[in-house]
C-alpha cells in the first residue's frame, strides 16, 4: 500500500509532569515534547513524536536541534514523495543526513503509523509484533535520601511493577540501592547510570553484585564499547546499554565485544521502527534479551513503543509506565493504563496507534506550531 506525504504539522507542546524526574545529568520537570502529525494526500493522518530532550545530557539531539533538522533537512526529503511502505522511509532520510536519529525516528515512526492507518491495522501487527501484554517496569528518579527511594520503591512493588529500576550516580549509588533491597528483598531490581561513571569505577561497581540486580544499565560513556566489555567481564551482574546503541551494527559490535548481555531498544534513540526492529533481530540472533526503554513520553510516543514491545525478544519489563505516573491528564483517550499485576495490554482490537489523540487538550497545549507542505 503506497502513501504520499503531502503535509506535515510540527508542533511543540508543553507538558508539567507531575513529579520532577532526576537522572545523573540533570532534572526534567516539565517535558517540552515535539509531535509529527502527517497528512497522506488522500485526507489519513497518523501521529508520532520526538523524544529528545531540551538539553542534550542525555543524547546530543534535542529538541531544538531536532525541530532544526526536520524543517531544513528531512521533511523535505519525504514531501511530496511516495513510498511503496514506511520500510522505505529510513533509507530516504539516511542516505544524505549523517545522525539526527531522533529527529529521524520521528517522521520514519510515523510513516509506520500512517500505513497502520491506511492498512487498518494495530501498528503492533505491522511491526510483526504477536504479544498481547507486555510486563511494565517503573523507572525512579535519583532521590534526596535513601530511605526516600525505598519509600518509591515499596509504593511501586504495591502498584505491581514487575521491575524496578532506580537512577544511580557517583554518591548515590550504594547505600540506597541496599536501602531498597533491604525493604524489597525478593523484587526484580536493576540500576541506571546515564553514563556517570568512568572505567576506573570498576572496582566500586562490583559493590553492585551483591545486591543480586538483574541489570547495571549504561554504566559508561556512550562511545566506550571497549571498556564495557571489560568491565562487563569484572562484574556478576550482566550490564545493559542504551544510550551505545545506535543503531542494528552498533548492536552487533556490542554483543561482539561482550559490551552487554542485554540491550534496551527505544525506537526513538536509533532512527524509529525500522532500525528498532533491526536491533531487536540481531539480539535475538544472539539471545541477548532485550526490553523497551522510555523517555517521558505523552501517549503518542508510548503507543508507539508499546507496539514495538510486542516483537517477541522484548522478553523483559519496558519502562512503559501508564500516563498517569507522568501526567495529571495524558493527550489521548483512552489513557495508559497498567494492570494490577504490571501488565500494559497492546491494543491489537483497534487500527493505527490504538489509542485517539486528544486534539483539544493537544491545542491548549501546543506553545509552538510549524505547517510544512509539498
Ligand atoms: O518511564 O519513560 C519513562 C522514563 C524511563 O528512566 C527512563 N528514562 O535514561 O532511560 C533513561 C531515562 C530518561 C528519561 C532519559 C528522561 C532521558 C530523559
Amino acid at each position: 500500500m503506497t502513501f504520499r506525504i503531502a503535509r506535515i504539522v510540527l508542533r511543540e507542546v508543553a507538558l508539567p509532569l507531575r513529579e520532577p524526574f532526576r537522572i545523573s545529568s540533570g532534572v526534567t520537570r516539565e517535558r517540552r515534547i515535539l509531535l509529527v502529525e502527517l497528512f497522506e494526500a488522500d485526507g489519513a493522518s497518523a501521529w508520532g513524536e520526538c523524544v529528545a530532550g531540551e538539553r542534550p545530557n542525555y543524547s546530543p539531539e534535542t529538541i531544538d536541534t531536532c525541530r532544526h533538522a526536520l524543517t531544513e533537512w528531512l521533511a523535505p526529503l519525504v514531501l511530496g514523495r511516495t513510498f511503496p511502505g514506511a520500510a522505505d522511509v529510513g533509507p530516504v532520510l539516511d542516505a544524505p543526513v549523517r545522525g539526527h536519529r531522533m529527529a529521524k525516528a520521528a517522521l520514519e515512526m510515523t510513516c509506520w503509523a500512517l500505513e497502520a492507518e491506511l492498512a487498518g491495522r494495530p501498528l503492533a501487527a505491522v511491526l510483526g509484533g504477536a504479544r498481547r501484554e507486555i510486563p511494565v517496569g517503573i523507572s525512579l528518579g535519583i532521590q534526596a535520601t535513601p530511605a526516600a527511594l525505598a519509600e518509591k520503591a515499596l509504593a511501586a512493588r504495591a502498584e505491581g511493577y514487575r521491575r524496578v529500576k532506580l537512577k544511580i550516580m557517583p554518591g548515590a549509588d550504594l547505600a540506597f540501592v541496599a536501602a531498597v533491597r533491604e525493604v524489597l528483598p525478593d523484587q526484580v531490581l536493576s540500576v541506571d547510570a546515564n553514563a556517570a561513571y568512568r572505567a576506573d569505577d570498576a572496582e566500586h561497581l562490583a559493590g553492585l553484585d551483591r545486591f543480586r540486580l538483574a541489570m547495571i544499565e549504561q554504566p559508561l560513556e556512550p562511545e566506550d564499547l571497549r571498556r564495557h566489555a571489560e568491565l562487563q567481564r569484572r562484574l556478576e551482574t550482566p550490564l545493559c546499554l542504551d544510550e551505545s546503541i545506535t543503531s542494528p551494527a552498533r548492536a552487533e559490535d556490542a554483543v561482539a565485544l561482550g559490551s552487554a548481555r542485554i540491550v534496551n531498544i527505544k525506537p526513538g534513540r536509533v532512527g524509529g521502527h525500522g532500525p528498532a526492529r533491526g536491533v531487536h533481530d540481531v539480539c535475538a540472533a544472539h539471545r541477548i534479551p532485550v526490553w523497551c526503554g522510555g523517555m517521558l513520553e505523552s501517549g503518542i510516543g508510548r503507543a508507539h513503543n508499546v507496539a514495538l514491545a510486542s516483537l517477541p525478544n522484548f522478553s523483559l519489563p519496558g519502562d512503559l509506565s501508564p500516563s498517569a505516573r507522568y501526567w495529571d491528564r495524558d493527550i489521548v483517550t483512552p489513557e495508559w493504563t497498567m494492570s494490577p499485576d504490571g501488565l500494559v495490554r497492546v491494543p491489537f482490537d483497534r487500527p493505527g496507534l490504538g489509542v485517539t489523540v486528544d486534539r483539544d487538550r493537544v491545542d491548549d497545549l501546543t506553545v509552538r506550531m510549524e505547517e510544512l507542505a509539498a
